[in-house]
């Protein structure tokens, strides 16, 4: 039967997305005309406070070291749930469910794991049945930056950071899984031979709603430095230097459209989901990003300014880099390739900027970027609150340049504009260099309604910026790719994406480009990739 028909047919279903992000589980339910019909989302800090979180995650003293507690994600999958029944959400009429996690984090399930997620018991909390899962009760995050030593030796057993890159997509990074496998192999052997399974955030999350294992698929699966980036499955090479008996822990990958399993029991008894609810594969929060974008064109491009920012756009061949950025699998296209280049220095730090040298007021933070003039006189700075990797691993510090190039004092003013022209510049240098070149940016992610800022951007790049109304793009791309997957389950093939699946949001246009801002910035842009060099040397 033809997609179209299938799709006048089918009674109105509804379909679920839900992303396990930093800070919280955010859900997304639509229709099957991608209109969103409901959100809720749940604090991890707030709503399970007993978990001691701040921003959803545990930082140790060393600096470097960012984990989650996994059993948070499961306790907060209960509350989120509970709520939903209690607003009267039409779960029985969900027909498939995808989800998101933040991107590499690792989970450390020990043997009987898999039995008690697929036993459970829906009278019982799953934070009650399933505390004991875990050989390793923390989870390393995509904050962490503690794995500099385990980098190094892939490097070294891959044949250098290009060859890296080469196969997996991404050079060795600091937070990707492998190097978080490979830190906790040498740290903890015991808990590692331990250890059944090795799942992301994501698969994790998809295995308590399958009450089993779940399969990665290759757009979060790049993200590991483990996946080899073409023929997407695993690179054996790259798993042999990171632990022994890996593959056995990894499991399988499989397409991001493919349904891996019909929804648990656990959750159709205790919450009144359809026993028939399909689950579609768990992918990141950038490919779910993509998703909701509907980002197809060479050309599409969009920046997501966040806890980390972003920018990201689809490709059609691969160009690994070993200087900036990552190709990860489309998890829209199955044949098809997505650049990220992701900053760990986002909103965190435009806040620190904001309560440093704006008496914490985002209007007084708005004034102060008005006061001074575009391209601030010359003045660069660097501000890296966080260890930085874009475009090399960084320590925090703040490096300001005056006209001349020479170290400089910068005035409040000055230092908010730096902060934010500087971040802009980055990511036209280096999306520039992996071959993105915009027609439109799309502007996404918490800071994105922040006008002051998109202004800046539509003048670095020299391109309108569109925003759009539906901010948790991750759990709505995800809500898309459960209805994309439930179409291509139904049509028994591959069905593209946008015939099925395009998001019912419009985008707003919220900044156009000024010409003669646009050549100053263009102007700038070489001495800032110049003071970059400086920065990083
Ligand atoms: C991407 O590579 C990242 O590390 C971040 O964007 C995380 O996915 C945030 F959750």
């Amino acid at each position: 039967m033809k997609p179209e028909r299938i799709i006048k047919h089918a009674r109105q279903q509804l379909f679920l997305g839900l992303d396990f992000s930093t800070q919280g589980l955010k859900s997304t339910l639509i229709d099957r005309a991608g209109q969103v019909k409901a959100e809720m989302a749940v604090q991890f800090d707030a709503a399970l406070p007993e978990f001691k979180t701040r921003g959803g995650v545990h930082r140790q003293a060393d600096g470097l070291t960012v984990t989650a507690p996994p059993l948070m994600w499961v306790a907060a999958l209960d509350v989120l749930l509970t709520r939903m029944r209690k607003d009267r959400w039409p779960l029985a009429r969900i027909a498939a469910i995808s989800g998101s996690g933040q991107q590499h984090g690792s989970v450390y399930l020990k043997h009987g794991a898999r039995a008690a997620l697929g036993t459970l018991n829906h009278r019982q909390a799953l934070r009650e049945q399933l505390a004991d899962i875990f050989s390793f009760d923390r989870s390393p995050i995509w904050m962490d930056s503690s794995t500099t030593r385990q980098c190094r030796q892939r490097d070294a057993a891959l044949g250098g950071a290009q060859a890296v890159a080469q196969l997996t997509g991404s050079r060795s990074y600091e937070r990707f899984t492998g190097n978080q496998i490979a830190k906790f192999y040498e740290q903890h052997p015991d808990l590692y031979a331990a250890t059944e399974h090795i799942a992301l955030v994501s698969s994790f999350a998809a295995s308590l709603l399958i009450g089993d294992y779940a399969p990665l698929e290759p757009g979060d699966g790049a993200g590991m430095n483990l996946m080899n980036i073409r023929t997407r499955d695993w690179a054996a090479s790259a798993l042999r230097c990171t632990a022994p008996g890996l593959a056995k822990r990894l499991g399988a990958i499989v397409p991001a459209h493919q349904v891996i399993g019909n929804l648990s029991r656990y959750f159709v008894q205790r919450y009144g989901f359809a026993p028939q609810t399909t689950v579609i594969a768990f992918s990141g929060d950038n490919p779910n990003s993509l998703a909701a974008l509907g980002l197809a064109r060479s050309g599409d491009i969009a920046i997501s300014l966040g806890t980390s920012d972003t920018v990201f756009g689809a490709l059609s061949a691969p160009r690994p880099s070993a200087s900036e950025g990552h190709i990860f699998g489309n998890p829209i296209n199955p044949r098809g390739y997505m650049v990220l280049i992701c900053y760990k220095n986002g909103s965190l730090t435009r806040e620190w900027a904001r309560d440093e040298y704006a008496h914490s007021s985002w209007k007084a933070f708005a004034e102060e970027l008005a006061a001074t003039p575009p391209g601030n006189g010359g003045r660069i700075g660097f501000y890296f609150k966080e260890p930085e990797i874009t475009p090399l691993a960084l320590k925090p510090g703040i490096y300001r340049f005056g006209p001349s190039s020479r170290p400089a004092w910068f005035t409040r003013a000055q230092n908010i504009r730096a902060v934010v022209e500087g971040q802009f510049l980055s990511m036209r240098l280096h999306s520039g260099n992996l071959g993105l070149e915009p027609h439109t940016l799309l502007a996404t992610g918490g800071a994105s309604v922040n006008s002051s800022l998109l202004q800046v951007m539509a003048d670095v790049f020299g391109r309108e910026v569109l925003v759009s109304r539906q901010s948790n793009s991750a759990s709505l791309g995800a809500a898309l790719r459960a209805l994309h997957g439930w179409h291509c389950w139904r049509a028994r093939k591959f069905v593209p994406f946008a015939n099925v699946a395009q998001p019912a949001s419009s985008f707003r246009a919220a900044a156009e480009p000024d010409r003669s801002r646009h050549r100053l910035y263009t102007a700038l842009l070489p001495r800032y990739a110049q003071l970059e060099q400086k920065v990083i040397s």
